[in-house]
């Protein structure tokens, strides 16, 4: 009696995960984001852009949101707020547009947008 107990439980839990981890399993949850080697650093003539992206779910979002953009070169760095659903972007207008940055997103998974509305960061 005991060990079918346990072999329900078990089988119980087994199937718990495996509905959770369908619910989170998305893509940009489970594949980790290699951050490029050397990642370029600019200096000077730094513009601040706001990012409005969409799809952020989990906890993770927001990192792969920040390191997609960090790639880029001419990104100095980026802030990412899962919760506004925005990305604060510091980057060389010399060497990246805020379109490329969103193009960059976008490709990631997570439709993206440069904010229009946004004056006076
Ligand atoms: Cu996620």
């Amino acid at each position: 009696m005991k060990l079918a107990a346990k072999t329900i439980l078990g089988a119980v839990i087994t199937a718990s995960v495996a509905i959770v981890g369908a619910r989170v399993g998305r893509e940009c949850c489970v594949t980790p984001v290699a951050r490029a080697d050397g990642a370029q650093r600019v200096k000077g003539n730094a513009q601040q852009i706001v990012l409005i992206v969409e799809g952020m779910h989990c906890a993770t979002c927001p990192i792969t949101v920040r390191v997609t953009l960090e790639r880029l070169d001419g990104v100095k760095s980026a802030k990412v707020s899962m919760k506004e659903g925005k990305a604060f972007v510091d980057y060389d207008p010399t060497k990246v547009t805020p379109d490329r940055m969103a193009k960059a997103v976008t490709d990631a998974g997570y439709p993206t947008k440069v904010a229009t509305d946004v004056k006076g960061l």
